[in-house]
């Protein structure tokens, strides 16, 4: 990849330096180049940029305003700007090493007085972005649209009580399509965002539901008749900004896709902190999606155990990257989809720097847990302990059952004359947390 401008001057492209290097703007896990299984690392965990965080957040909170101020937001017209704006993001996926972006229309340009305004400056950063990406080779993971910030949004896109509303994000979303083609997007995200209520007071759930349908069909018809190859993608989140998200988490979403016959065009985009908020591990989301065929990409980050919010947060927890990674490989990986890190920097942490150290330890971080997780993997103990437990099911009366021969008469009559009671046998939770650690913490 060729660098182009200048917007880190003091930060050259960051380098693999090994597991011992006290660098820290360096790898130490993540070497891009190196060939695992005939496919590079940088092949393996795709990892995305989200544009929205890494070049849009300024570091406001409900009690401040903004902290962060980029060298690079300078001048009075905004298009002109956002040019800028996607220059130094460019130059940073390169300098991050990172091959994918992501991002929302309303990230990369500025929204204007009116929808076909708003469609030119986005016309106009596509363009940009084009050429950015031709000249970097950086490529486009996933685009959405985002139908939540402006005050139109506010009681929902699809769900809105109001035809109007949703005729508006409709036509926001074929755009966001159009345009994520246009870019050979590898995927769209559906992130709920205000999809969802406040109070039954005002609201009703059945005809919302049936709404949000309705808008889902529309995009896969539209996605079909442009010709539209992208994987599309739901992002559950039980809660914020709404009190009731309708795809709550993983497994609620996989029926109402199924209610509504559409579970043949969705798959999953999981993320961390999502999957926390729903009262689940980020591993559980994968494996729900996995166990449906549904797995589909992940948005890495991670929230703060004694917080009830999406804070947010780059991930370094290994173990918990490591368990996620073993669902994943399981699995047989992400296909189309990557790790977008969809994190954010903290608000006291206001230089450029700190994206490079947020990223590098989030890189870092899933690096070292996709080489534990197949190394685990392949050391098939935990596999096996697994296999084992499940065993009885793999022949004799067991088999019968999955393979529709038995009945609860044939099995009541077995367990009177012939099995009696069961043996209880341990489920060894403890040994296999010490096991897991021996991989994890190797002396
Ligand atoms: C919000 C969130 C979004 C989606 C894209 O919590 O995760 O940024 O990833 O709309
Ligand atoms: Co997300």
């Amino acid at each position: 990849m060729k660098l182009v401008r200048c917007h880190f001057p003091n930060i050259a492209q960051v380098a693999y330096e090994g597991p011992r290097s006290s660098n820290p703007l360096a790898f130490r896990h993540y070497n891009p180049d190196e060939v695992i299984d005939g496919r590079t690392m940088s092949e393996h965990l795709r990892f995305s940029i989200a544009y929205w965080h890494a070049f849009c957040g300024t570091g406001t909170d409900p009690f401040g305003p903004r902290t962060i101020n980029r060298p690079w937001e300078m001048g009075t017209d905004a298009v002109s700007v956002a040019k800028v704006r996607m220059d130094a993001a460019f130059e940073f996926f390169q300098k991050i090493r990172a091959p994918f972006w992501c991002f929302h229309d309303r990230d990369i340009a500025p929204e204007g007085r009116s929808l076909a305004e708003s469609n030119r400056h986005l016309d106009k950063l596509i363009a940009h972005a084009k050429d950015m990406q031709k000249a970097t080779g950086v490529k486009l993971l996933w685009g959405t649209a985002n139908l939540f910030s402006n005050p139109r949004y506010m009681c929902g896109a699809a769900t809105n009580p109001d035809a109007h509303v949703f005729a508006y994000a409709a036509a926001q979303v074929k755009k966001a399509l159009d345009v994520t083609q246009e870019l050979g997007g590898e995927n769209y995200v559906f992130w709920g965002g205000r999809e969802g209520y406040e109070t039954l007071l005002n609201t009703n759930l059945k005809r919302e539901q049936d709404h949000l349908a309705a808008f889902l069909r529309m995009a896969v018809d539209y996605a079909d008749s442009i010709g539209f190859k992208g994987q599309f993608l739901i992002e559950p989140k039980p809660k914020e900004p709404t009190k009731h998200q309708y795809d709550f988490d993983v497994a609620s979403a996989i029926a109402f896709l199924r209610t509504y016959g559409l579970e043949k065009h969705f798959k999953f985009n999981i993320e961390t902190n999502h999957a926390t908020l729903a009262g689940h591990t980020f591993e559980h989301e994968i494996e729900v999606a996995a166990s449906q065929g549904m797995l589909g990409s992940i948005d890495a980050n991670t929230g703060d155990p004694l917080l009830g919010w999406d804070t947010d947060q780059f991930n370094t927890n290994v173990k918990e990257l490591t368990l996620a990674m073993m669902s994943i490989l399981r699995a047989g990986g992400l296909g189309t989809g990557g790790l977008n890190f969809d994190a954010k920097l903290r608000r006291p942490s206001i230089d450029p720097e700190d994206l490079f150290h947020a990223h590098i330890g989030g890189m870092d971080a899933y690096a070292l847990a996709f080489k534990l997780a197949r190394r685990i993997i392949a050391d098939g103990k935990l596999g096996a302990f697994v296999a084992e437990r499940y065993a009885s099911f793999d022949t004799g009366f067991g088999r019968d059952i999955l393979t529709g021969k038995a009945s609860f008469r044939s099995l009541e009559k077995l367990v009177l004359s012939k099995l009696g009671e069961p043996t209880p046998r341990s489920g060894r939770q403890e040994y296999l947390e010490n096991l897991l650690n021996t991989y994890l913490h190797p002396v």
